[in-house]
C-alpha cells in the first residue's frame, strides 16, 4: 500500500483539531504495521501534546525495527510549549518516519528532518504536500505572511445585485447553497468577518448551523464608533460570548459597557485613514492571550465596504461568489 493514504488518514485526524489549536497547526499522525494501522492520534489543542507525542506516550507496545510512523507535518525538533517531537521518535524506537509537508515556519524548517537523519531514522516524505498545505493554509500564511488566511465570500444575483435597490436584504442563495457555505466555508475558517453596517441589515447569527457537525467560528464585528444594535443576534444570548466587536480608541464608554454586559468581547485597534489598521488588527487576532489561542483563517462576508478594504490593502488569499438564481 502506498504511503499516501495513511497521509490521508492523518489529515482526517488532524481535521478533528479544527477551533481548538489556535495558531497552531491541524496535526494528526497513525502508527502503521504490515500495512495495518495501530495507533492513532492528533494535536488535540494548543498548548497540548503535539500528534505524534501524543501518540507515541500512548502506545504501549514495543515499537519494532519494520514500524512507519506518520504525520502530517515534519516533526519538531525544538522545545517550544511542549517537548520536541523528535526526540520521542528516537526515544521510542522508531526506525522510519513519513511527513506530509515541510514546517513552513523559516526558523525551524527542515531542521525537524534533520534532527531525524541524524538520529539514523529513515525519513520519507513531502507526501501528499499539496493537500497537506491546503489543510494548513492558515498555519502556513501565519507563518510566512504574519497574518491569517483571508477568504472573501459574497453572493450576488445574476444581475449582479448584491442588495434590493433601497439596500434592503435580498435572499440570493439557495438552502443548498447556504448550507455548502457553512459547511465548507465557514465550517473551514476560524472567524467570520462581516463590517457593522452587515449586522445592522441583515441581523445575521454567523454561525454553522443546519445540524453540521463542524465547530461554529469566531464572529468579528469591524465597528469603529459602537453602531451595533445591542439587540442584534450576534449580540444577544449564547452568541454573545462568540463574538468580538472590534471598535477603535475612545469610544462611547457606555455603549462599551453595555455590550460587555452581554458577553461580547470588544477589542480596540487604531483607525489609518478612517480604515481599521490590518497589522494591529492582526496581532490581536494572532496573539493568543488567557483563553483566547488565537486564530489561522478568517471569512469575510462583508459588506460592500468591508470586501473592498481587503481588496484594496491586498488582504486576501481567495474569494467565493455565490450566484444566486
Ligand atoms: C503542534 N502540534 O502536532 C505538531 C506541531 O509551542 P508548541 O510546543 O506547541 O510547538 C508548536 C510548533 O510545533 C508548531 O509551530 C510547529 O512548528 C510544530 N509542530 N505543533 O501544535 C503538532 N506536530
Ligand atoms: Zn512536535
Amino acid at each position: 500500500m502506498g504511503h499516501s493514504v495513511f497521509i490521508h488518514r492523518c489529515l482526517e485526524l488532524a481535521e478533528q483539531g479544527r477551533g481548538r489549536v489556535g495558531t497552531n497547526p491541524l496535526v494528526g499522525a497513525v502508527l502503521v504495521r504490515e500495512g495495518k494501522i495501530l495507533a492513532e492520534a492528533f494535536h488535540e489543542g494548543f498548548g497540548k501534546a503535539h500528534a505524534e507525542r501524543r501518540l507515541l506516550e500512548n502506545f504501549d507496545q514495543k515499537i519494532s525495527s519494520d514500524d512507519v510512523l506518520y504525520v502530517n507535518l515534519e516533526p519538531c525538533c525544538h522545545l517550544g510549549k511542549t517537548p520536541a517531537c523528535t526526540d520521542i521518535i528516537r526515544e521510542r524506537g522508531v526506525k522510519h518516519v513519513v511527513f506530509g509537508m515541510v514546517d513552513p515556519d523559516p526558523l525551524v524548517s527542515g531542521k525537524g528532518i534533520a534532527c531525524l537523519l541524524k538520529a539514523g531514522i529513515r525519513v520519507t516524505g513531502p507526501v501528499a504536500r499539496t493537500r497537506c498545505e491546503w489543510l494548513n493554509r492558515g498555519f502556513i500564511s501565519l507563518r510566512t505572511q504574519g497574518r491569517p488566511w483571508v477568504t472573501l465570500r459574497s453572493a450576488r444575483t445574476k444581475d449582479r445585485a448584491i442588495a434590493r435597490p433601497d439596500g434592503s436584504p435580498l435572499k440570493i442563495t439557495s438552502g443548498e447553497q447556504d448550507r455548502w457555505t457553512h459547511q465548507w466555508l465557514r465550517g473551514q475558517h476560524d472567524a467570520i468577518l462581516v463590517g457593522v453596517q452587515t449586522v445592522i441589515t441583515d441581523d445575521p447569527q454567523l454561525t454553522t448551523r443546519f445540524g453540521l457537525a463542524v465547530p461554529s467560528p469566531l464572529r468579528i464585528v469591524l465597528d469603529p464608533h459602537f453602531r451595533i444594535p445591542p439587540a442584534s443576534r450576534v449580540a444577544s444570548g449564547a452568541l454573545a460570548s462568540g463574538t468580538w466587536v472590534i471598535a477603535t480608541f475612545g469610544s462611547d464608554p457606555g455603549k462599551r459597557k453595555a455590550l460587555e454586559e452581554r458577553g461580547v468581547r470588544i477589542a480596540e485597534v487604531p483607525l489609518m485613514g478612517g480604515q481599521f489598521d490590518f497589522p494591529s488588527l492582526w496581532r490581536l487576532l494572532t496573539t493568543p492571550a488567557g483563553h483566547f489561542h488565537g486564530i489561522a483563517s478568517v471569512l469575510v462576508e462583508g459588506g460592500a465596504k468591508t470586501w473592498q478594504s481587503f481588496r484594496d490593502a491586498g488582504v486576501m488569499d481567495a474569494e467565493v461568489i455565490l450566484t444566486g438564481r
